[in-house]
């Protein structure tokens, strides 16, 4: 059975040769046609999407659960940094490749720019300097006005280590990076490669957060087999990180993701954390998904009983989430370092010495890490050769037997003599007439129904978002309503800091705490809407096309009958018309993609800060006015009182936002996402449609005319079109003998 890497570089030649094939009939004919060209283009696609083709697997968990040790094994070395307790998280994504490359995806001025304003929203000294204008870090007042504005808080004691908020973290770390990446960061998206022998430095700038804030992801390229070509692997660490951006880019990945592999320590079991994030992911609706590798710590069991007892607790508690989770036992470390032994210093090899001992513990894991192998590359077969089989082959197919009933016919039409020739193609030019109309009627029907799906899909985005009780919307307005802000807590705050500086502490507590909520609850079920509409989207055209798949192949049976003794090829059997797995990949051509995750998160931007600020200052004046007259006591009960109603305005004016910057997003995912893709899928099944009409080739009128005009040279023609016809039934043959292969691979 040949490989999967081979089928594929099969595929892609048989794509090359159909296309050249073409060619060939396009020279014969000396015009371009219209149906050619539209082959043409298919083939060319192909031939694009088959080397992008990639199969991806989301491995997730909580911290230090062993998530970096396993994807190493996966590769056989240490790769990713292991043990990284990295606080930026960043999603690392690993495939094999030819060499040993690290490719820093970096976020560009516009992105930085945007998260700065996020995080400084409220920030005391943003009011006076850059808050009419954005803040932009390029400029030397800016990052001073920042930088003073966080050693401010910091004098205050109100950011200390254990208190930094997510905002404050990520301001102190952009301006910290600044000057190493100043140079690197662009206007447009820009890389950094570390290859070959500067790979392991790409774990300075990664592991340093200063650094690592300013990137988008991480792509490594590892030049062993690893799980094979097409297949990538990503690292998500952070999953249980408290900054809500960190999960939402973890929910980007796991959105695309074909497998999902989640890593529990048996260390610790499962935990609060892990049950939110699961709960979270069955949010999301991608609980099937999902796979569970309990990674087994040797030294921490004593024994085998021991370890299953743990193991026994484990599966019970996530069955209670997900109803018989499919999970498998071993030690990640363990693994790794046998299959680096040689490579190992003294101290784990002694390690590694003693793990052995255990004998019974050891041959359990390694039966539970060959039963893993076996399922991981059966799924992996089965995942890579789907693609592979109903997004490129079947389509190829079509075209393939296309332009083989051209041929055909067309060495027919010139065994005729001239008036033969004619009178076929008179006959032929009026059943092709029934086919313009047919064509037409498909044509017509589609429109119609994009048009019908476009209204539906627009009133189920409008229902979803609205302000119905059980809704998003709602949801997230009662969050905003119900948030308490302990006001005693900020008691010494508003007596050593002031006013103003508490407020942006209690503004950083209630967005972390909103965000949260956006991440965990919001996004999951946005998620899962999505998916469900692009479902029914699906689904609808199907239905839709379906029948004419038949109807078109009648019709052409018809106008192959029409050609009597006309020995023409057989009509391909009739295959519904339909996209199979295909939504990928029309996103891919028509350059969709779904607003990110964090979006939800960007309503900051609409909060007007005077709004906030303006009610506390003019109360912070009066106090100031009559604190000579009052006493102490009186003094803080009032700053007290000028808090409270700063928070209530903060509450509303971040409901506000909130509601104006939902009702922006609801609008994007409408018409910058759902309503394009519509529009590009019913685009993608009509050209599937007419590439079925074009079954039978060009318009023959222009041939005979040749024919006729005797200005073409029979003998010679016909000599190329035999050529052509065993050229293209030995390409009908591989196009067999790779489905064949490919169905088994897929069996
Ligand atoms: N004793 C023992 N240690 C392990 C095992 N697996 C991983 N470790 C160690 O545990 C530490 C954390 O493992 P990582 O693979 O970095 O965990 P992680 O999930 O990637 O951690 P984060 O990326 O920080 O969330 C590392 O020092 C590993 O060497 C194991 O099976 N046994
Ligand atoms: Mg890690």
């Amino acid at each position: 059975m040949p490989a999967y890497e081979t089928l594929k570089r099969q595929l892609s030649r048989i794509s090359d040769d159909t296309a050249h094939l073409i060619d060939e009939a396009e020279k014969i004919t000396e015009r371009v046609d219209e149906g050619f060209s539209q082959w043409k283009t298919t083939c060319q696609i192909i031939s694009e999407q088959i080397s992008e083709e990639t199969m991806r697997v989301a491995v997730v968990g909580a911290i230090k659960s062993g998530k970096s040790t396993f994807v190493n094994t996966l590769f056989g070395g240490d790769y990713l940094k292991r043990g990284a307790g990295v606080v930026t998280s960043i999603v690392t994504r690993v495939r094999t490749g030819s060499r040993l490359r690290a490719t820093l995806y970096l976020k560009n001025w516009d992105e930085i720019n945007r998260d700065i304003d996020q995080a400084s929203v409220l920030l005391p000294a943003r009011k006076s300097s850059a808050e009419a204008n954005h803040a932009d870090i390029r400029r030397e007042k800016d990052r001073q006005i920042l930088g003073r504005a966080l050693a401010d808080l910091a004098a205050d004691q109100l950011i200390s280590n254990d208190t930094r908020s997510a905002g404050s973290v990520l301001l102190a770390s952009y301006l910290n990076g600044y000057d190493r990446v100043q140079q690197v960061v662009q206007a447009d998206y820009a890389t950094v490669v570390f290859g070959n022998d500067r790979f392991a430095l790409h774990r300075d700038f990664v592991g340093d957060d200063a650094m690592a804030v300013y990137l988008n992801d991480v792509l490594l390229e590892i030049d062993t087999p690893g799980l094979g070509e097409g297949v990538e692997i990503a690292d998500c660490q952070g999953s249980d990180s408290p900054n809500p951006l960190h999960l939402a880019m973890i929910q980007d990945y796991l959105m695309l993701a074909h497998l999902t592999v989640y890593v529990v320590s048996s260390r610790t079991g499962l935990r609060q954390a892990d049950i939110r994030f699961l709960s979270m992911i069955r949010n999301m609706g991608i609980l099937e998904t999902v796979v569970f590798v309990v990674n087994c710590d040797l030294s921490e069991h004593e024994s085998l009983d021991d370890l299953s007892e743990g193991l026994r607790k484990i599966e019970a508690d996530l069955s209670l989430i997900c109803p018989g989770p499919q999970m498998f036992a071993f030690s990640a470390l363990f693994l790794l370092m046998s299959q680096m032994e040689s490579d190992l210093p003294q101290r784990d090899r002694d390690r590694l010495t003693h793990w052995r001992r255990e004998t019974a513990m050891v041959d359990f894991a390694s039966a539970e890490q060959g039963r893993f192998q076996q399922y991981l590359e059966q799924k992996i077969r089965r995942e890579r050769t789907s693609l592979l089989l109903k997004n490129h082959l079947e389509r190829l197919e079509i075209v393939a037997g296309g332009i083989g009933s051209w041929i055909d016919f067309n060495l027919d039409l010139l065994a005729r003599d001239a008036g033969g020739a004619r009178e076929l193609a008179d006959r032929v030019h009026s059943q092709r007439g029934r086919l313009e109309r047919m064509k037409l009627t498909v044509k017509n029907t589609m429109d119609g129904a994009v048009s019908q799906v476009k209204r539906d899909l627009k009133t189920a985005i409008d229902r979803f978002f609205d302000d119905h009780a059980d809704g998003v919307v709602a949801g997230v307005v009662r969050f905003v309503r119900s948030y308490q802000v302990e006001m005693h807590r900020y008691d010494a705050s508003l007596l050593n800091a002031g006013f103003a500086k508490t407020l942006y502490m209690v503004f950083q507590e209630f967005k972390q705490a909103l965000d949260a909520h956006m991440a965990e609850t919001v996004n999951p079920l946005v998620i899962r809407f999505v998916r469900s509409q692009e479902k029914n989207l699906m689904g609808y055209l199907d239905e839709i096309a379906g029948p004419y798949g038949a109807m078109i192949d009648e019709a052409l049976a018809q106008y192959t009958n029409a050609m009597d003794e006309g020995k023409v090829s057989k009509v391909l059997e009739s295959r519904p018309i339909g996209f199979g797995s295909n939504l990928e990949s029309i996103r891919k051509v028509a350059g969709l993609s779904l607003p990110p995750a964090a979006a939800t998160m960007h309503y900051s931007a609409q909060i007007k800060t005077e709004a906030v600020m303006r009610f506390g200052f003019y109360k912070i004046v009066n106090l100031v006015k009559k604190t000579m007259r009052k006493s102490a006591d009186k003094v803080h009960q009032e700053q007290f009182l000028a808090l409270a109603s700063g928070v209530k305005r903060m509450k509303r004016e971040t409901e506000r936002s909130v509601l104006f910057h939902l009702k922006d997003y609801k609008e994007n995912i409408k018409f910058q996402y759902m309503l394009k893709l519509a529009d590009a899928a019913a685009t993608v099944l009509y050209g599937q449609m007419l590439e079925r009409f074009q079954h039978h080739g060009a318009d023959l009128s222009q041939l005979v005319e040749l024919i006729s005009e005797q200005r073409l040279d029979k003998a010679n023609v016909s000599a190329s079109l035999e050529r052509m016809r065993s050229a293209s039934r030995s390409l009908q043959d591989k196009i067999g003998d790779l489905k064949a292969d490919l169905g088994q691979l897929n069996g």
